[in-house]
This record gives C-alpha cells, structure tokens and sequence, in this order.
C-alpha cells in the first residue's frame, strides 16, 4: 500500500546516492604543475659573461636558467614569466641555430600540455638572467618564481653548478 512513509525512506535513498556519486566523481580537473631539477650557470655581477656559444649580452652580467616542468594535471597551462631577486630582469629565451650560429630570441609564452613535460636545457628554452645584482657561484642556491597563467607564482629553488660535460 502506498504510503508517506515509503515515500520519505525513498528519497533520502536517492539523496544519499547523489551524495555518494559526487563524492566518487573525478577531482578537480585543472593543471598541476610542478619543476624539477633547477640549476644555473655560475656568473659574476658586473661582468659580461659569454652565453650560449659565444653569445652574449653586450656588457651585462648574464645567467641562464634550465629546469624541466611537469604538468601531472589533465589541463594545460601557460609558462608567461619570471622573476628572481638576483637578478634586474629575467626573461625566456629560446636558443635556436641559424646555419653555424646560435641566437637566442625572447619567448613570450611556453604552454605546458596536459601530462606532459618541457624541458628547459643548454641550446633550448631557458630563463635568461640579465644584469645580475650579485655573482652566483657554484654551490650556492637562490630562488626563481616562476609565474603560471593559471597556477600562479610557483617558487623554485636553483641550483648554482657548471655545465654538465
Ligand atoms: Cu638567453
């Protein structure tokens, strides 16, 4: 027989499976970025230092910076800049060879896929430091903030070491 009772014990029923299908559905979608393995070149404050194949720029003390992104998330997201305390300005670079000749060129944007990974290395993407405020030398650390389009400031921890042969 039909009752108010059966009707209540029914939708709470249907409640709590609602209830329990949120709670089981997928996380958050979104990028999920992280760095690894940060480490520069050494550079002295004040001292034209000769980059990437001899280039340089003109007078300035320079550093470059190389490290690897992942994105463990299912969204891609923007790499737009950087900023860092040792240095007057930081900006992505991207080293490309022209015949013999190595130039670097600014890039305004470095999009991370969704699972996926980009590699920042000597003749490739890098963060340029130009006009250093202090000299960075082998073994000492500093930090870079990396900033994200949509995971924000992301602050990493750089290594200062020679070149790997
Ligand atoms: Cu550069």
């Amino acid at each position: 027989m039909f009752s108010l009772r059966n009707i209540r014990s029914r939708s709470i029923t249907v409640l709590l499976g609602l209830i329990i299908a949120a709670c089981a559905a997928p996380a958050a979608t979104g990028p999920r970025i992280r760095v690894q393995d940060a480490w520069a070149r050494p550079g002295a404050m004040g001292m034209g230092h000769e980059m990437e194949q001899g280039m340089s720029h003109g007078r300035e003390s320079t550093s470059a910076v190389y490290f690897v992104v992942v994105n463990d998330g299912d969204q891609p997201d923007v790499l737009t800049g950087a900023v860092s305390d040792v240095a007057e300005r930081v900006e992505l670079h991207e080293t490309r060879m022209e015949g013999d000749v190595a130039k670097m060129q600014p890039v305004p944007r470095v999009e991370i896929p969704a699972q996926g990974r980009v590699e920042f290395k000597p003749r490739g993407l890098h963060v340029m430091l130009i006009g250093l405020k202090r000299d960075l030398q082998v073994g000492e650390t500093f930090t870079l903030t990396l900033q994200f389009e949509r995971s924000g400031e992301i602050p990493v921890r750089v290594s200062v070491k020679e070149m790997a042969p």
